[in-house]
Order: structure tokens, then C-alpha cells, then sequence
């Protein structure tokens, strides 16, 4: 190779240069010439074959031609750059003038935001929040709620089995009544326990298989049913207003005794009244009683000495009633167009 050679591949270098028309061909133009298997590269490596006398000469002359490539390319690229910036710029015009894009709004679930009602209104009757938990051993979901093995009450929830024996999900928020009592060891109580049940039933407009309630429990001396019906209509009027019907019929749950359920009519004017109330006009909303004494015992309470009242509500049953929604497999069915108007 002599200093000729690289005029040559200056000059043919300069020419495919010329021909790069965006920065992708110019960056393979580079890698071709000065990558590490580049032309240039191998230029210089040839540069020990040449004999002493014209090593200098040869030497400038790849020197020169390496920058002079060098500057012919970062001028290029420069122009490419700006070439495509112009063809953004006219192609895909940006009108900073424009109003912008509102990001929408999330929002609380309707579930959540029964839930925090009926917080606000109990925290105004003196009652605090506790939580327990939705996997129950069979002793606290039946047992010590007075339903012995084989109690035939059992069969009023229908129980979702876990693989590990005598644990099961439990069916409603009463359990917590036992985790309460012990947990506050004999002194008085007024709580509510909110939380998700699961019954494996057949699921219909007003049941579903998993679904919220929330429990209420006061234990203490002097407690009586006039207290349970003040707490329960007084629940009613700042839930539903002065003008809904609140009814009390007698009932039977194996850990309350007297035991109530406590129906709302539903609203009148709503065309699907009779459909959602089997023709009676009322929806029950919850179920209550004063504490069995087994119940109290089995809690560590001595029902000589103390008695109480325990509810079991369920709010999505109310938000139904609140807004005459006529199913209540709306709630879990993630339909934007049901959970927007909440
Ligand atoms: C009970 O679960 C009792 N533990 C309630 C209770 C507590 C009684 C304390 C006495 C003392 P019941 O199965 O009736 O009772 O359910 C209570 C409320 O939960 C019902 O009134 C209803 O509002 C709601 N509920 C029950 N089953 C479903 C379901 N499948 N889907 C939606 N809501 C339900």
C-alpha cells in the first residue's frame, strides 16, 4: 500500500459519505471505516509493511486522511440531525396552544364508600373499628357461637371447606365477637367488625357468594334489647333518612336470644320493587339478638354479671337500597358504567 492507496480510499470514502442519507447509513459509514475491522483501521496496520524510507510519508498521509474523514463525518451527522429535526418539526406539528388533557379522576369503590358511612355513623355513637380475620378455625366461625359439630343451624350458612380440616372461610363477621371479648379480657365493649364473608350459595340479585357485612358488638352491665332496637333505628335514620320505613321481626340465630332481623322498605316509586322484595316491600338488612350466654362464656365474660347485643349488617344489601340498584352482582363486576355514577 503507498500513500496513493490512501487517496483513494479518501476519495471513495468522501463519495459514500456523500450518499448517507440519515443517520443510520451515516453510522454504518463510520463502522465501516473506522469500527475496529474498519478500512482505516487496516490502513495503518499496514503501515510496518512499508519500507523505512517511506514510513513518514505514509504515516501524515494516513494521519491527514483520518481527520479529514473524521471532520466530513461529524459534519454530516450534524446535518442529519437537523434534517430529521425540520421533518418533526413540519411533519408532526406541535400546537402549544391547544387546551390540555384532563387525566381522569379515579374514584372510591361504591362498597368502599358504604363502608365508610356506616364508619362515620357508628364512630358517632361511641363505637370503634376491628378487624379480624376472613380464614377461620371451625371452632370460631360455629363452635363458640353455640353450634356445636353437627348443630343442624349450621346448615343456615352454607360453609366453603378449606383443605386444611376445621378451617374454613367464614360465613359471616361473628366470629370476631369471640376475638373481641377475649382480646378486651373483661372489660366493656362497643365495636363494629367490617369485613368480607363467603358463603358457597347460589347466587341470585340480592346474594352473592362473597360479600361485606359488618358486625356490631356491646357487652357491658345493664345492656338490654331497648338498647339494641335505640342503636339499630338510630343506624336507620342517619343511614336512610326520616322517611324509610325500619322494621323488626323476630327471629332465631343459635348465638343471640331474643334474636331480630331488621328489613327498610324499599322505594316506592322504583319499578322493580316488587321483583327485588319478593312482593313484601321490605329488604332485610341485617340480623341481631342479645348475646347467648354460651356466647359470652365462651368469650370469657360471665353473663351473671354482664350482658350484650350483636348485629350482623350487610351494606351492599344497603347501598341497594339507597340507590334501588337491582342487583347486587353489580358490585364486583367491575362495569365502569355502574362504578362512575358512584
Ligand atoms: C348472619 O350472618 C348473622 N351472623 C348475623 C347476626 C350477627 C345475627 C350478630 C345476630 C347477631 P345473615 O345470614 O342473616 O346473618 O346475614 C346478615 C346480613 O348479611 C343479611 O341481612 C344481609 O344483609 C347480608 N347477607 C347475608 N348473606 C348475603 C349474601 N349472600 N350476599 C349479600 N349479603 C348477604
Amino acid at each position: 500500500m503507498a500513500t496513493d492507496d490512501l487517496r483513494r480510499l479518501e476519495a471513495q470514502a468522501l463519495e459514500q459519505l456523500q450518499q448517507c442519507s440519515d443517520e443510520a447509513a451515516l453510522r454504518a459509514w463510520n463502522t465501516h471505516y473506522f469500527g475496529d475491522n474498519g478500512l482505516m483501521k487496516a490502513a495503518f496496520g499496514k503501515l510496518k509493511e512499508i519500507p523505512k524510507e517511506q514510513k513518514a510519508a505514509f504515516g501524515a498521509e494516513a494521519n491527514r486522511v483520518k481527520a479529514a474523514l473524521t471532520e466530513a463525518y461529524e459534519k454530516a451527522l450534524a446535518a442529519a440531525k437537523e434534517r430529521a429535526l425540520q421533518i418533526s418539526l413540519t411533519t408532526n406539528p406541535l400546537d402549544v396552544t391547544l387546551p390540555g388533557r384532563m387525566p381522569r379522576r379515579g374514584r372510591l369503590h361504591p362498597a368502599t364508600q358504604i363502608l365508610r358511612q356506616i364508619y362515620a355513623i357508628f364512630a358517632d355513637l361511641g363505637f370503634q373499628i376491628y378487624r379480624t380475620r376472613e380464614v377461620e378455625t371451625d371452632a370460631m366461625n360455629f363452635e363458640y357461637l353455640n353450634m356445636p359439630a353437627h348443630h343442624p343451624a349450621r346448615d343456615m350458612w352454607d360453609t366453603f371447606f378449606t383443605t386444611t380440616p376445621n378451617v374454613v372461610l367464614r360465613t359471616h363477621t361473628s366470629p370476631g365477637q369471640i376475638h373481641v371479648m377475649r382480646a378486651a379480657a373483661g372489660r366493656p365493649i362497643r365495636v363494629i367488625l367490617p369485613g368480607m364473608c363467603y358463603r358457597n350459595e347460589a347466587i341470585s340479585t340480592r346474594s352473592e357468594i362473597q360479600f361485606y357485612q359488618v358486625e356490631g358488638l356491646v357487652v357491658g352491665e345493664g345492656v338490654t334489647m331497648a338498647d339494641l332496637k335505640g342503636t339499630i333505628t338510630a343506624f336507620a335514620r342517619r343511614m336512610f333518612g326520616p322517611d324509610r320505613q325500619v322494621r323488626i321481626r323476630s327471629s332465631y340465630f343459635p348465638f343471640t336470644e331474643p334474636s331480630i332481623e331488621v328489613d327498610i322498605d324499599w322505594p316506592h316509586d322504583d319499578p322493580n320493587r316488587d321483583r327485588l322484595t319478593k312482593g313484601t316491600g321490605w329488604l332485610e338488612i341485617l340480623g341481631a339478638g342479645m348475646v347467648h350466654p354460651n356466647v359470652l362464656r365462651a368469650g370469657g365474660y360471665d353473663p351473671q354479671k354482664v350482658t350484650g347485643f350483636a348485629f350482623g349488617m350487610g351494606p351492599q344489601r344497603m347501598l341497594m337500597l339507597q340507590h334501588a340498584i337491582d342487583d347486587i352482582r353489580l358490585f364486583w363486576q367491575n362495569d365502569l358504567r355502574f362504578l362512575q355514577q358512584f
